[in-house]
């Protein structure tokens, strides 16, 4: 790795890892997915802070490239990363959580959120609309592209799979998934609900570009895939399987499926900064 591309990495981690405190400090006062949260937190970062053209200024700006969150669940730290990058006050995210006036819930709404282009929340319904979305900006010959993020619980969903068919067959290069392979679903393993794996196999088989990525809770390896989409002009729509691990980084949270949604303690939000904060370290040499 260049030094450039070194101090990326170390900006996106460390962006990472100030999303999952500011999740974990959300989640000691209101409920959240929490474990689905952070399996994707790294994906969201890299999108929001890195991949996507877009102009916080002017949200509904003809020319940026569109978001769609497939897996409208992880609505609280897709909130946080467009934080990040200015779209809100982390304040804000704190105060109108949940509230009948608030921008933020633990679904992705745009009734009264302009960084949001899709409400969703209904697995299966979000990967399709992304699809028009990309459809709809070849036609204009637009040079945005849509990025998307489907969990691999939400593979399950047949519309999934004719969302994945119908954007081969029209060609959508500008369409980019990114799938946040956790290996769980609700309250349980994926496999055992309904085996969605091998999951490159299938959409190389449904004519797509497939990536995996080894460890989708590393930024240097979601940045590679980023900057390796083929251009929007291609004609392969690109799906990026990142094998990840719900509750990433919290020895008590990681893999264990009854982190899927609640509350956390204070004790167990501080052991779990003191763990973030730690790995950070030991790996970044800072803090
Ligand atoms: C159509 C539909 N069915 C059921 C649910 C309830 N539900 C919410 S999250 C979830 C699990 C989804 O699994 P996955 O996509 O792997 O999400 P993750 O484990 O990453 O949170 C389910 C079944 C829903 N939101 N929509």
């Amino acid at each position: 790795m260049d030094l450039a591309n070194q101090e990326t990495v170390k900006r996106l981690a460390k962006a990472s890892l100030e999303t999952r405190i500011n999740l974990l400090n959300l989640c000691n006062r209101q409920v959240i997915h929490i474990g689905g949260d952070m399996s994707c937190c790294d994906i969201l970062t890299v999108i929001w802070q890195y991949a996507i053209h877009y102009d916080v200024k002017n949200p509904r700006f003809e020319g940026r490239d569109r978001f769609v969150l497939s897996k409208g669940h992880a609505a609280a730290v897709t909130s946080f990363s467009q934080a990040a990058i200015g779209c809100y006050d982390v304040e804000d995210i704190f105060k109108e959580y949940a509230t009948d006036f608030g921008r933020f819930g633990m679904h992705s709404c745009n009734l009264r959120n302009p960084y949001v282009d899709v409400s969703t929340g209904s697995l299966g319904h979000g990967m399709p609309i992304a699809g028009g979305i990309a459809a709809a900006l070849k036609v204009k010959g637009s040079k945005s592209r849509v990025y998307t993020v489907v969990g691999d619980g939400e593979c399950q969903e047949g519309s999934i799979w004719e969302a994945a068919m119908s954007a081969a067959k029209y060609k959508l290069g500008n369409l980019a998934v990114f799938i946040d392979c956790n290996k769980l679903s609700f309250d349980g393993r994926t496999a055992e609900y309904m085996p969605v794996a091998p999951l490159k196999d299938k959409w190389k088989s449904f004519n797509w570009n497939a990536i995996e990525l080894e460890n989708g809770n590393d930024v240097e390896q979601l940045v590679d895939a980023v900057d390796n989409l083929p251009p929007v002009e291609s004609d392969v729509p690109t799906v990026v399987i990142c094998n990840t691990v719900k509750g990433y980084g919290i020895s008590f949270m990681a893999g264990n499926p009854s982190w899927h949604a609640g509350l956390i303690s204070d004790e167990l939000r501080e052991k779990a900064i003191g763990e973030l904060k730690a790995a950070y370290k030991e790996r970044w040499g800072d803090e």
